[in-house]
């Protein structure tokens, strides 16, 4: 997906020095430039794409929109940029959050701190100096007294390593990387391969403009209807008045967006004709609402049972061909253990006539063939096939880079078993490294522009703390990292998350370790937490001098 280093020529624009090098120009990249320029500090970001956005840079795929309302997927750090950008849909599209993101560089005048087109390639830390040292695969360096990783808990679009790819004639897409052009499947035979959350959004479609859609589906997932439309006006004016209020809100919470219908119950302390009728008002309702019905889907198998059976129930009333409802109907893990998916007409679309379902759930995909794929002893044969395959999640963007603290200790040679860090912040061996929304944080359970928000707000402060005491550097002791690693994994054990084979445990990528990767305690446990640690002076990270 970007070319090779022989291929790029250096451009020269990248300082030789700067105070912190911020790799990523997605929501994250873009607000910690900012954040580090009101304070004075030299910073660039270096950014893989040619343009700022990340994931809705990089996510170009038909049907692709945010699943957090609009309203709430925003920055929060500006009352008046809240009040001066209006979204039209409640679930805003993927062209119309880019365009946001463009706005937002554009009015903070952040675009001539970015280098585009330039991959990080590796960061190396030099413990006499005291810096980082950072490579590109244009082959220029920086030196910088920070590294801070904004490159995305889903930046790293994985194809899994099917046979035969290579000889397929047809054209072949992933969801993660699509072209800028777009793409005209009319009167294609299209494979779609897996039916997670980008899948789901596109398939609806791809199955309008296809001659005939193909799904491979190996697990079959929880998906509520979005109910999309334009934004409330109501809602909008009530937030957009005073956005902070909202968005303080949002950071005390859960989930990192405002509260609305907080459960009471649990889902066993309802009749089944309760149940059905809160569950029933909540999917009309639409979105991730049907989550929060109960206080204890998360926690207990019987009560996440009822939910789960009223998902299947809708499935079985939307889908008129019973054995494809049958196998659309998710019973591999409890109800909202992976990523839920919010659609628009998703379960409609196999009533189409142009639509079939093909289980891969017992009788795996076995290659990929010159004209299709094939599946036990059958080949389908298609002109395109797209692979809504996902991502090497959170730690893949980091693997990426060969990245080099003390002694010359790999990063991924540390995390072999699993990531580890202290808070999701910092790894203890890699003193002045940060990660946005690190693993061992909320990020991908969240809200992330809170999460982010907050890493970036928390980051700031720590490097002007740093500043005012003339400290060079920070790092995280091993005692921190090893007690917040416990912390994370018995909150997430506490859970029925850890039930299924998602990309929160690295399930989704053969021979990734399975470890829990997010924190699971909530936005708002968690942003109190590290600003204790912070209002601690830093408790749990060793500050070096001068
Ligand atoms: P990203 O947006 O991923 O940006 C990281 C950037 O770093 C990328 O541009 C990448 O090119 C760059 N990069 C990575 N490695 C390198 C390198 N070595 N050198 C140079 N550049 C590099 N979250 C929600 O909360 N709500 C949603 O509704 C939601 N919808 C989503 C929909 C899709 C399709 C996907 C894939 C994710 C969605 N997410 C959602 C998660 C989403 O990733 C975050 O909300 C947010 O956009 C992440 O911003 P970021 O800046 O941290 O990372
Ligand atoms: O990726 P995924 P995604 N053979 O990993 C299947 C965010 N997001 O891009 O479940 C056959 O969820 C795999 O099957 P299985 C959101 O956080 C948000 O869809 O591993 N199938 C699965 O079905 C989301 O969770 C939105 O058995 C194979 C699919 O491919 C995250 O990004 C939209 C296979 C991958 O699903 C990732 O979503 C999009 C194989 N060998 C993304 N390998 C919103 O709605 C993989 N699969 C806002």
């Amino acid at each position: 997906m970007t070319a090779p280093a022989a291929q790029l020529a250096p451009l020269s624009r990248l300082p030789a020095s700067v105070d912190a090098v911020i790799v990523g120009a997605g929501f994250a990249g873009l607000y910690m430039l900012l954040r580090l320029r009101r304070m004075n500090m030299s910073a660039v970001v270096i950014e893989a794409g040619d343009g700022v956005g990340g994931t809705w840079y990089w996510n170009r795929y038909p049907g692709a929109r945010c699943d957090i309302e609009s309203l709430e997927y925003q920055y929060g750090f500006d009352d008046d940029l809240a009040r001066d950008w209006k979204w039209t849909e409640r679930y805003a599209a993927q062209p119309e959050i880019l365009r946001y993101i463009q706005f937002v560089a554009d009015r903070y005048e952040l675009r001539d701190g970015i280098q585009f087109e330039t991959r990080v390639t590796s960061a190396t830390f030099d413990e006499d100096a005291k810096r980082w040292t950072v490579t590109t695969n244009r082959g220029e360096t920086v030196s910088a007294r920070f590294c801070i990783m904004a490159t995305g808990c889903l930046s790293s679009a994985r194809v899994p390593e099917f046979k035969g790819l290579d000889s397929f004639t047809g054209e072949w897409y992933h969801t993660g990387a699509w072209p800028h052009e777009g793409v005209d499947f009319t009167g294609k035979r299209v494979g779609v391969i897996g039916t997670g959350s980008s899948a789901i959004q596109s398939i609806p479609h791809i199955a309008r403009q296809a001659a005939h859609l193909t799904v491979f589906q190996r697990t079959a997932n929880f998906s509520i209807p979005a109910h999309n439309g334009p934004v409330d006006p109501e809602r909008e004016k009530e937030m957009s008045a005073q956005y902070s209020v909202f968005r303080a809100r949002a950071r005390a919470s859960q989930g990192g967006v405002v509260p609305r219908m907080v459960p009471v119950r649990s889902a066993l302390e309802a009749t089944p004709e309760e149940r059905q009728q809160e569950y029933q008002q909540r999917w009309e309702y639409g979105g991730f609402a049907i989550g929060s019905t109960y206080n204890d889907l998360a926690i207990n198998k019987e009560s996440n049972d009822t939910a789960a059976e009223f998902v299947r129930s809708k499935i079985r009333e939307i889908v008129k061909d019973p054995e494809t409802a049958e196998v659309l109907c998710p019973r591999d893990y409890p109800f909202a253990t992976k990523r839920l998916c919010i659609d628009i007409d998703y379960f409609e679309t196999y009533n189409r006539p142009n639509v079939s379902l093909v289980d891969v759930k017992g009788s795996p995909i076995e290659e990929i063939t010159r004209h299709g794929v094939r599946v036990g002893d059958k080949e389908y044969e298609f002109d395109a096939i797209v692979f809504a395959t996902g991502f090497d999640a959170m730690t893949g963007a980091l693997s990426n880079i060969d990245i080099r603290g003390r002694d010359g200790l790999a990063l991924t040679e540390k995390w072999e078993h699993g990531p580890r860090t202290y808070l999701g912040l910092q790894v203890a061996g890699f003193p002045n490294l940060f990660t946005i929304t690190g693993p061992g944080s909320p990020s991908v359970l969240s809200n992330m522009i809170v999460s982010i928000e907050q890493h970036v707000d928390w980051i700031s402060d720590c490097l002007g703390y740093l500043r005012e005491h003339e400290l060079q550097t920070i790092e995280a002791t091993v005692e921190a990292e090893d007690a917040w690693v416990d912390h994370v994994n018995q909150v997430a054990n506490f859970t029925l998350y850890p039930l299924a084979n998602s990309w929160y445990i690295g399930a989704n990528v053969p021979g990734k370790p399975r470890v829990f990767m997010p924190y699971i305690g909530g936005v708002g446990v968690y942003g109190a937490r590290c600003a204790e640690v912070a209002a601690a002076d830093y408790e749990g990270f060793t500050l070096g001098g001068m």
